[in-house]
């Protein structure tokens, strides 16, 4: 499997100014919101065969994580809203058009409709489920390089929703990670649904991140509407674990400002909730964050929104002219097919 090289694993070996990283990840969100807008209308079109789960609204933090790691280092296990957390860590859109359009060519050799892929030999494990069970995959990735001794300074981290932290995967991982003390990130989005169950359902303590304290982790919240705000406590939580203080949960709170799925129509969200501040749309706040602080121009930022439709209908009339698996010829392999699970 080739070694993909970023942007990311660049950043981490020069320092890199903090206005040129929030630039970068400025520039996942974009990317991320351009591609998953072309998923949907793909998906509505009925050129895509299976559910398309997109994550309008949580770019900002989702970015922000990927951004903080570097790839070919660090481990990150993206879930179904982290579009644009996959593209800041440094995967090619040409795998999530070559998935959700059933190339053969895409990591996952064509086998996954969606977004159970990744290429586990570099650190990007692919999604088992949606509902926890990845920060127990992660925090086995760092128990196994720990063991083999071959930790040196690496991060891993897994994100999870409000759903999944009620869940007893995503009990057992962190306690066993702030047990290990492993230098694990949780990113806990909470959108204030999972599925159409509110917050008030879920949970009855006051706040997500109190919970660090009964697991005995280091807690950061963020405002996950807000660009630079997302990035300064990711970029703390990924560098406390990277100097060795252990486990680290970052809450942060928005709105999901999608169903969730492309077949859902969010009926169920209350007009007030899409009013109040976590249902700002945090790609715009971000333009404007970034337009006033003068770290972008208007002309650079017309200029990014072409490029990044002109990547996408790349991407796409790529992957829309390669062939699908064939059932007749190919053995129906699992992720324990030495192809697709290469060790590095
Ligand atoms: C064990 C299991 N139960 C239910 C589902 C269906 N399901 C997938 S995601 C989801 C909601 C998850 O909510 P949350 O963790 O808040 O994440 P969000 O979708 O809001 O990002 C449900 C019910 C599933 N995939 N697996
Ligand atoms: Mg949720």
């Amino acid at each position: 499997m080739p070694q993909v090289e970023t942007d990311n694993a660049e950043a981490a070996t020069t320092a890199e100014s903090w206005e040129d990283h929030v630039r970068r990840t400025f520039r996942a969100m974009l990317m991320s919101r351009t591609l998953e807008s072309k998923l949907a209308s793909l998906y509505k079109a009925g050129k895509i065969v299976g559910g398309v789960y997109i994550g309008p609204g949580q770019e900002a933090v989702s970015a922000s994580l990927g951004s903080c790691l570097s790839w070919g280092r660090d481990i990150f296990a993206a879930l179904i809203r982290d579009q644009a957390g996959r593209t800041a860590f440094g995967e090619p859109i040409l795998d999530a058009t070559r998935t959700y359009l059933g190339s053969i060519r895409g990591p996952m050799g064509g086998r996954d409709g969606n977004v159970h892929r990744g290429r586990p030999g570099e650190g990007y494990p692919a999604m088992i489920s949606h509902l926890g069970s990845m920060v127990s995959v992660v925090a086995g990735m760092l128990l196994a390089r720990r063991l083999q001794g071959r930790m040196g300074g690496v991060v891993g981290a897994a994100s999870v929703g409000d759903g999944a932290s009620s869940t007893g995967s995503f009990h057992e991982a962190i306690n066993l990670a702030a047990v290990e003390r492993l230098p694990l990130v949780v990113l806990l989005v909470n959108n204030q649904f999972a599925y159409s169950t509110p917050n008030d359902r879920q949970f009855a303590c006051r706040r997500l991140v109190d919970r660090a304290i009964g697991y005995g982790v280091e807690g950061h919240e963020a405002d996950g509407t807000d660009l630079l705000d997302s990035l300064q406590v990711v970029s703390r939580a990924v560098q406390r674990a990277r100097e060795g203080h252990g486990t680290q949960l970052v809450v942060a709170d928005l709105l999901r400002l999608s169903g969730h799925g492309e077949h859902d129509d969010a009926f169920y969200v209350p007009e007030e909730l899409k009013h109040s501040h976590v249902g700002r749309d945090c790609m715009e706040v971000a333009e404007k964050q970034l337009l006033d602080s003068g770290m972008l121009t208007t002309t650079e930022l017309a200029q990014w929104k072409r490029e990044t439709a002109e990547e996408v209908q790349a991407a796409v009339a790529n992957a829309q002219q390669e062939p699908p698996p064939d059932p007749y010829r190919e053995e129906w392999k699992a992720l324990s097919t030495p192809g697709l699970a290469a060790q590095p």
